[in-house]
């Protein structure tokens, strides 16, 4: 039974809710906002398993914050002005949610969300309920709506919904219903043949609802704002007759529309169980069929179907304006609540120019594509590590052989011995206690002009002097005339004594499989000047890849001529060093994680000391 004869909510009710159900709790302060309350009706959520912590919902268009506490105590405790606790917990943890919240007297109304709490349980928290005065609407309930003042969770649906049916104000017709998606119905049939709602209860499908029917109907009589009442019951349980004896001994004298749903139960030669626990027919006077009779025979309105229920609501509701019961009020506009971003794409009303645009790669569908390949396929066809780059790098399918000269360039460049700057700088990062990360970022940085970062200012140079016709000897005299170093030439160990076999494979490879490679002969030319100068002046790894990606850019007829331009302008050619000499820096870190390398200090007699006032 109810604990209280007047009303459960008002405009200033203020709920503590357990769970993080944002959507509802939203949904609950946009109802706050189009009813014109002064506050939002949710003031503390109650969620286990996280920390203390604030969580951001829109009140109108001002955002609120609304305190999150894993202890319901200290919830109840920080916020002694909530009476409600809207409790989403799981069929679970319903139970010792429900208890728990019952402990603390500010609390005079429960309601139980959750579907399939043992009836035992929830025969216990009925018992504990009665005894403490708490008001409990559920188990297995969306809740229920009191128009212009507070609505439970996720009760009548969506913002427009909820505008649809005027719920932003109140009518004169009350309801209870059992079940929660019935209850929307009703607040459809009621805003569109009648005034619209004043309170709307779904008590919920158990078969031990919390507040039954006859509880609410009898508080409803007492509430001079309603006029009328809707009943909408079910196959199964005998709470209808306990509203025909309500009539009979005056304790409801209001005009009462009535319809019991489930009629066609009749129809199968076993019993059915219906949607709900409770929606099933122990015997005949439980068919929906015996109580619309018998309500109808204790002078309730009821309809043949649920079809007509709407027009029964209209003659009863008219009659009362005809006696002047009702008056019609005149309506009122509701503030608008701002749409979410994220539903107004949805519904396509609205666009807004992306922050980024992206060609390369698809993460969104059923598949990650690569520029537009399954990822399947891309196994499939054995593209390889070459063929992601093809894809990933140039958005295309290179043919094998340029995919194959990828991997190559990786192959060759992936180390060069931990001498070199890089290497050592990520083993000097990784013997300081560093993560993998830094250490390979520390040796990646020490990538430049002196040190594998050449590529890209190698291809620019050589390709610009082959296409302006200029002489090797030239070159070389105009770069010195300047003062500059030539890009791609040059190694501090290999020399023509000493040649670099990585760049003897890759000019191997070029020279015997792309179709034509001049700008790599011009390097080559390049080489044999320099070299005459100095034998370790040759064409080094950076250069002979810089001069075979110009060739395999404009020569291969793989891009356009732009397009291969652009791509030698970008500064693409460099992140072939990268990417494969990436591969040797983990393994540097790894190597000296392995061998739990202490710290490195350099030794003070490899340093020279110098002051410049000395
Ligand atoms: N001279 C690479 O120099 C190095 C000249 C030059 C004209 C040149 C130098 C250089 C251009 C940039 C470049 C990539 C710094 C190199 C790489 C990856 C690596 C590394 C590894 C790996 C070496 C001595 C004399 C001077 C200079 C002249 C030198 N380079 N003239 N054009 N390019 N190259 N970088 O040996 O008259 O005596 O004053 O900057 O392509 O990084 O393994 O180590 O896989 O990890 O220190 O292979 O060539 O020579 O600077 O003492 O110069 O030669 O002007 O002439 P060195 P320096 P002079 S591949």
């Amino acid at each position: 039974p109810l604990a209280t004869a007047k009303p459960l909510f008002s405009d200033r009710t203020k709920a503590i809710i357990w769970g993080m159900q944002n959507r509802a709790i939203q949904g609950m302060l946009d109802f706050d906002y189009i009813c014109r309350r002064a506050e939002p009706s949710v003031v503390a959520i109650v969620y286990p398993f996280t920390a203390d912590h604030k969580q951001k919902y829109y009140f109108g268009n001002k955002e609120v914050f609304i305190p999150v506490f894993s202890d319901m105590d200290v919830a109840m405790r920080k916020h002694q002005e909530a009476t409600v606790l809207v409790n989403f917990a799981s069929l679970r943890s319903a139970y010792d949610s429900s208890m728990q919240a019952m402990q603390h007297p500010q609390i005079n109304t429960i309601v139980i969300i959750a579907e399939g709490i043992p009836e035992n349980m929830t025969r216990k928290i009925i018992k504990l309920a009665d005894s403490r005065g708490v008001n409990i609407i559920g188990p297995a309930t969306v809740g229920g709506i009191k128009p212009g003042c507070f609505k439970i969770g996720n009760t009548a649906g969506m913002i427009d919904n909820i505008i649809d049916s005027k719920l932003y104000r109140a009518g004169s017709v009350a309801y209870v219903s059992r079940s929660g998606g019935m209850s929307n119905e009703l607040n459809n049939i009621i805003s569109k043949d009648a005034d619209g709602v004043c309170e709307g209860v779904a008590i919920g499908g158990d078969r031990y609802p919390g507040t039954t029917f006859i509880d609410h109907l009898t508080r409803f009589e007492a509430d001079p704002n309603v006029k009328m009442l809707v009943l909408l019951g079910e196959v199964g349980g005998v709470e209808e007759y306990h509203v025909c004896r309500a009539i009979r001994d005056g304790r409801i004298k209001k005009p009462v529309v009535a319809w019991c749903i489930g009629t066609c139960s009749d129809m199968f030669t076993s019993e059915v169980q219906f949607g709900h626990a409770g929606s099933l027919a122990g015997s005949a006077l439980e068919k929906a069929f015996a109580k619309n009779s018998a309500l109808r025979s204790f002078g309730v309105t009821v309809p043949d179907s649920f079809d007509s229920l709407g027009a029964a609501v209209k003659k009863v509701y008219q009659k009362l304006v005809g006696e002047g019961k009702i008056i019609v009020k005149e309506e009122v506009e509701p503030p608008k609540v701002p749409m979410d971003y994220d539903w107004a794409r949805k519904l396509g009303i609205i666009r807004k120019p992306a922050a980024f645009i992206s060609t390369i790669c698809d993460e969104r569908g059923q598949e990650l594509t690569y520029c537009g390949v399954p990822i399947s396929q891309v196994l499939e066809k054995q593209l390889g590590v070459g063929g992601t780059i093809s894809l990933l790098w140039f958005q295309r399918e290179l043919p094998d052989w340029a995919c194959k000269f990828f991997e190559l360039v990786l192959i060759v460049t992936a180390d060069h011995g931990p001498a070199v700057s890089g290497a050592h700088n990520t083993m000097v990062t990784a013997r300081a206690g560093k993560d993998l990360i830094s250490s390979v970022v520390s040796g990646l940085l020490t990538i430049g002009d002196r040190f594998g970062g050449a590529l890209d200012r190698a291809a620019a140079d050589f390709c610009a002097a082959y296409d302006r016709g200029q002489h090797p000897q030239e070159f070389v005299n105009e770069k010195r005339a300047k003062g500059e170093l030539i890009m791609g030439i040059g190694h501090r160990v290999k020399s023509i004594n000493n040649p670099d076999s990585r760049v003897r494979e890759l000019k191997a490879y070029v020279t015997s499989r792309w179709p034509a490679w001049p700008v790599t002969r011009y390097a080559l030319d390049v080489e044999a000047v320099t070299t005459r100068k100095k034998p370790n002046l040759i064409l080094n790894v950076d250069g002979i890849v810089a001069a075979a990606m110009v060739d395999l850019f404009r020569h291969t007829n793989l891009f356009t001529a732009e397009e291969g331009n652009n791509y030698i302008q970008m500064g693409t050619i460099n992140a072939l060093f990268v990417l494969g000499r990436t591969i040797g820096l983990v393994g540097h870190y790894l190597d000296q994680k392995r061998m739990k390398q202490p710290l490195y200090r350099h030794p003070w007699d490899d340093i020279t000391y110098m002051s410049p006032l000395n």
